[in-house]
């Protein structure tokens, strides 16, 4: 891509374990994790830069990448005629026998990549965000600021400091972070509203040499944690080179007022299962059907859903969810709930505030509220989950602080 005749590079970090979203990233890197029935979450950063005009991407992987590495080569196919490509590159340990030590380390150990590529500018982001992003606006500013890298940010809650870089902006040049703190147990809100941060996306705008020389002298740094927010955004902020990019200025074609500023980062259960719910309203907080902006996934080879009566004639429903390719509801009801692919829920069971993953199976005459199932869960006949927190911790479920019951990939529920 050239924004002003620069060549645009990207680089998605996808090497995380996602510990917070355990169970569901017991067998599978944290951006593997399925999202909205039919994506898995590293889509969304993807579907963001190649929207954006990016042409060349690769997504660094490491922890449990199988699925990750074969979703990325099944699904992202970008027309090699125009020397396009998105790539998943493992971790190779080119620089000695270790793997990623950080995120910073995951871009020092593929610095061939951009050796190769020799683009001016490098665009880095996270892989576990639900969003829409058009990344040229924040090139266009980084390239007239002049400076070396520039971050993206978004005002949050103070109380999440500790999961944010939290940013200071010199108050003579809004535009020029003074300060960057990664994950501050206390932190100063807002001077314009005491009780939010600016906090960073995660998302990166750098120029390619600058960033070389950063990564190359982070790595000699034995007291470096190689980590993206924790030592390469401070040492730029150090030394006065770091501008902040205000994602609430962001415009993406097509968005709605109401989706115009979301952004959320999934990286608990509790918030995984609410920006799920935003999604299956009328008029939805976070709208997919923006065709201006698709979000892109895997083509699935399945067949339509269908909604059928069973054999005593009971009918089965659907309201307010969102339902899969191959799934089949026969008899049974389904309510605020996002059905992924090949789901089958059978004869007069209910499933209610509940998430499924692919070619899950709700036997006939099964409760299932506030869950989520992964992937080839079965819940057995007449079986419940989700209804009594407390019975479902005894049966060893995860079950979080607002009482979403997980069931692990390939987990039956008994009655
Ligand atoms: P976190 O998301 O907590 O904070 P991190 O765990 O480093 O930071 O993950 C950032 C991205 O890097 C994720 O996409 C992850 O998969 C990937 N990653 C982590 N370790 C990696 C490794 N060893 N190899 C390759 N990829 C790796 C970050 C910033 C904060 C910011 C939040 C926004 O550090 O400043 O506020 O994102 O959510």
């Amino acid at each position: 891509m050239a924004t002003g005749q620069k060549k645009i590079f990207g680089i998605v970090l996808a090497g995380g374990e996602g510990k917070r979203l355990m169970p569901l990233t017991a067998d599978r890197a944290k951006p593997a994790v399925p999202f909205a029935g039919q994506y898995r979450l590293i889509d969304f950063a993807i579907s963001n830069l190649v929207n954006s005009g990016l042409q060349q991407i690769v997504a660094l992987t490491q922890y449990k990448s199988h699925s990750l590495d074969r979703h990325m080569s099944q699904t992202w196919r970008l027309p090699a005629m125009l020397g396009s490509y998105v790539s998943s590159v493992p971790a190779q340990q080119r620089r000695g026998k270790h793997w990623f030590s950080g995120s910073a380390d995951a871009i020092f150990q593929s610095l061939n990549l951009i050796h190769d590529e020799k683009p001016d500018i490098v665009v880095v982001v996270g892989a576990d965000h639900v969003y829409r992003m058009d990344f040229s606006q924040m090139i266009e500013e980084h390239i007239a600021s002049g400076r070396g890298a520039t971050v993206a940010a978004i005002r949050q809650p103070k109380s999440m400091s500790t999961s944010f870089g939290v940013i200071d902006v010199d108050p003579e040049d809004p535009t020029r972070i003074r300060e960057f703190l990664e994950k501050p147990e206390t932190c100063e809100g807002l001077p314009d509203s005491p009780n939010e941060i600016l906090a960073s996306m995660g998302n990166y705008v750098f120029d390619a040499d600058k960033l070389v020389e950063a990564v190359t002298r982070d790595a000699a740094d034995e007291t470096s944690k190689h980590d993206m927010g924790g030592d390469i955004i401070p040492a730029f902020v150090r030394d006065g080179d770091c501008g902040v990019y205000d994602f609430i200025n962001n415009d993406v074609p097509g968005s709605t007022p109401r989706d115009r500023d979301y952004w959320r980062d999934v990286g608990t259960i509790d918030s995984f299962f609410d920006a799920h719910m935003d999604l299956i309203q009328t008029m939805p907080i976070f709208n997919l059907y923006n065709e201006r902006w698709p979000i892109m996934s895997q083509a699935l080879n399945s067949p339509p859903a269908k909604f059928v009566r069973d054999a005593r004639g009971s009918t089965g429903t659907m309201i307010d969810s969102i339902i899969s390719l191959g799934s089949v509801i026969s008899g049974s009801h389904v309510e605020r709930s996002v059905l992924g692919p090949w789901t089958q829920v059978h004869s007069g069971a209910l499933v209610v505030d509940s998430i499924t993953f692919d070619r899950v199976s709700i036997e006939p005459g099964a409760q299932v509220r506030r869950a989520i199932l992964d992937k080839n869960v079965i819940v057995r006949e007449g079986a419940s989950i989700g209804i009594d927190p407390e019975h479902d911790r005894a049966r060893g479920f995860t079950v979080t602080a607002s009482g979403i019951t997980v069931v692990p990939k390939n987990g039956i529920v008994e009655a």
